[in-house]
Parts: structure tokens; sequence; C-alpha cells
């Protein structure tokens, strides 16, 4: 590395730093002060694993502010509110109500939906770069509840289709919130009264739908049985259910820290690595949509996700490997859109459908490092660097210049940088 750019790292590292302090709260880290007021699950992952190396305490706080809005189920919400901020964001507590449910803690306002389960991994990352391993011991043995918890909810809860993944149950679940490929189960929906409120990018009257499915879910008192028997989207996504894999992973290294049976998080991993195979895989992973009966025919980073199981039949791995370089990587130089380029949905500027975002780029990038791929672990990283150094710690980016969309300081563009930095 020349001098200069040891200087414009240091430099992006401190800017970094100063993302994510100016978006914690003093109890969370929330995405993006102002447009995201709140604690939200998987950006608290991907937030702890970018501190683990430089504020390991506050990476520990984060988590266990996330755990303490665990429901009795084992369901962790995808967002704990802050009650300085309330409605602020829409759709806010009132929508949820979670005071009403019993399963959820008191005192604390929640969602009822989940998100990409990272939150073993972003564990593993604490311990693995703790100073202390006693600290790191210690916070190990207090996490390892919740994470037991979230593992089983997802086998006993969202198994809907009962081959052995989770399914979501609302697009919010996935992360990938307008990713086309929820627009078939979406327009299977009866026609909706709720409006949501819209801004110039984000203008997609799914939204009103988003709403509909959380109200139905809620009015049925976040019922398991209503779950299974009655609600209308039910989706078994790749990049959920590789995820997942990857927590059970890491859920079978912590188990070995603590000295407890690591054997269940294999088995959970092995049958995880089955279902991918057997119920999404048909020469790419696509999603699954259980209410339709079959598989949804559009390819995404979303796709990508089994590549987070070290152990993927190598086969497999190359024909992804192929997709990836030939349908979604261009010569702009920039990393990997949320949508293939070809397709017909794909769209440039709208949020999951077409944009980069750092943390599917920073997930690639670790399932390029798993399988030894450094080629694309190389490009990967410095692709997704060079986004946050010519736009900034933006939301997401255009895949053919770069340019940054979205919010300003997003909390896990700085996270991840941190990470991709330090290796
Ligand atoms: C976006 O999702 C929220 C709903 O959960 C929204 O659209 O308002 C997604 O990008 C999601 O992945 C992310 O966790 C959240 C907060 O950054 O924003």
């Amino acid at each position: 590395m020349d001098a200069r750019s040891a200087f414009d790292d240091a430099a992006l590292e401190r800017s970094a730093m100063d993302v994510l302090d100016a978006n914690w709260t003093g109890s969370a880290t929330v995405p993006a002060v102002g447009r995201y007021p709140h604690q939200w699950s998987w950006d608290s992952a991907f937030v702890a694993i970018g501190l683990a190396r430089r504020r390991w305490s506050r990476a520990c706080a984060e988590l266990l502010h996330l755990f303490a809005a665990q429901w009795s189920t084992g369901m962790v919400p995808h967002i704990v509110f802050d009650r300085a901020t309330g409605e602020a964001y829409y759709p806010g507590p009132s929508l949820w109500r979670s005071g009403d449910c019993s399963a959820a803690p008191h005192g604390v306002l929640t969602s009822g939906l989940v998100q990409p389960p990272l939150q073993a991994c972003a564990v593993w990352w604490i311990w693995r770069y703790a100073a202390d391993r006693d600290d790191a011991l210690g916070f190990v043995r207090r996490a390892w509840p919740s994470l037991v918890a979230q593992h089983d909810y997802l086998t006993s809860v969202r198994d809907l289709g009962g081959g052995g993944l989770a399914a979501i149950v609302h697009p919010w679940e996935s992360g990938l919130d307008d990713s086309p490929v929820w627009d078939a189960p979406l327009a299977a929906l009866p026609v909706v009264r709720y409006a949501y409120a819209l801004d110039e990018w984000q203008s997609d009257s799914h939204h009103d739908r988003y709403v509909w499915l959380a109200v139905r879910y809620r009015d049925s008192g976040y019922a398991a049985g209503y779950l299974r028997d009655e609600h209308p989207f039910a989706v078994e996504d790749p990049m959920f259910n590789g995820i997942w894999l990857a927590s059970c992973m890491a859920l079978a290294g912590l188990a070995d820290v603590i000295g407890a049976d690591h054997t269940p998080f294999h088995e959970s991993a092995d049958r995880i690595r089955r279902a991918l195979i057997d119920r999404l895989w048909n020469g790419a992973f696509y999603a699954r949509d259980l209410r339709a009966g079959h598989l949804i025919p559009i390819r995404t980073v979303g796709g990508f996700g089994p590549l987070l199981d070290p152990g993927m039949p190598a086969a497999i791995v190359t024909v992804l490997i192929q997709s990836l370089e030939s349908r979604f990587l261009g010569p702009s130089g920039y990393p990997v859109p949320s949508c293939e380029v070809r397709a017909l949905e794909f769209d440039r500027s709208t949020y999951w459908r077409g944009p980069s975002w750092v943390n599917t780029n920073w997930l690639l990038w670790q399932a390029a490092v798993l399988h030894g791929l450094e080629g694309l672990e190389s490009m990967l990283a410095a692709s997704t660097l060079r986004l946050v150094r010519q736009a900034g710690f933006r939301e997401c980016f255009d895949p053919f210049d770069g340019m940054g969309r979205g919010c300003r300081d997003f909390s896990w563009s700085a996270a991840l940088t941190l990470d991709l930095l330090a290796r």
C-alpha cells in the first residue's frame, strides 16, 4: 500500500467512525438520523460487525439492546422503537401495537416481523476480535440464550413449507424490501385501502399492501397458526435462508466456545443446505412462493445468499459465480447490483430493484473469502470501497455510475467500510 492510499484509508476510517458515533443514540445505532430513527435488527448486526475491532463494548451493547426486545416466542423483532422519536417513522409503534401482545417484552415497543437472522454471525465477530478473552466469553454466554431462542423460533414457527427452510411472511422480512421478487406474491393480494407515506425515490404502489399484510398479521395476535393456515404472503427466500445457515455455523462455533453441544447446529446447517438445493435450486437459487406453489423466476442478489454456506457443493458454487460475472457485473467497475441488469424489472435508481448496496456486497465478499475465490474477493472489496470513497456512506448507489442514492451517513455503509478496511 502506498503512502497516499494509507492516508486515504485513515481518513475514510475516521469519517466512518464519525457516522457511527453520530448515529449512536446511547443505547443503539439508528440506520440514518431522520429517515430511520429506531434500531433495525440486521442493520445492528452489520454495525456490530463493523465495530467489533474498534469499539468492542459498543458492539456488544448494540446487540444486547436488540436482544432485550426479543419476544418470549424467540422472535427478534425487525424494529426496536425509540420512544423519543416514536411515530416519526411510518409505520411506527401505533401500527404494530406490540404492547397488546403477551409475547412481547414489557416496556419495549417493537414491530412484529423479523429480518435476516445475522446476529449469531455478529456475535462470532465480537468473539473473534475481542482483546480480552474473559470479557468475550462473558458476552458469548450472555448472548447465547437469545441466539438459541431465535434459532428455535425460526425452526418451529417459520418452516411454513415443511421442507426445512424458514419462510418470510412480509417483504420487509427479507431486508430487500421492494425487490422485484415480491411483485408477483404482492400482486396476488386483494386490492387494499391503507395509505403509505411515499416519497419521490420510493414510489411503489406495493407499499399499501405492505401495510395491509402487517395489519392482518397484527390482528391475528401475531399467531403462529394464522401464519401457517391463513396469511397470504409466505416465501422461502435464498438470502434469508443463506444467512440463517451461516448463523447456524456461527452457533456451532460459539457452542464450542462455551462448552455446549454443537451437533444440533451442524444438523440444522445440513438440513437448510439440503432444503436450499431441493426446494430453491433450478440452475440458480430462486425464491419459492409457498402460496402459489412455485419458484419466482427472477434473479436478484438474494439468489447468492447460499454462497454464505462453506459446505455448498463446488459445482453449484461454480454456476453461481458464472452467473454473478455474466449477469450482474459489467464493465463499470462498481460492485454487484441488487437485481440482474438484463431483467425487465431492473431499475438502476430504485432502492432494491437495481442499485448496489454495501451490505449485500459485503456478504458476497464474505462468501468469496469462504470459498477461496481470491479474484472475486479483491474485486468486491475494491469496488465497494470505491463507491463510498466517491459518494460517501450513502444508503445505496447507482450500479453504473456510482452515484449515491437514498440517505446520507448510513450506518451499515460506514460500519462495513470499517470491516473492509481492516482486512
Ligand atoms: C429498509 O427497510 C425499512 C422497513 O424495514 C423501510 O423501507 O423503511 C430496508 O433497506 C431494510 O433492509 C433496512 O433494514 C431498513 C433500515 O435500514 O430500511
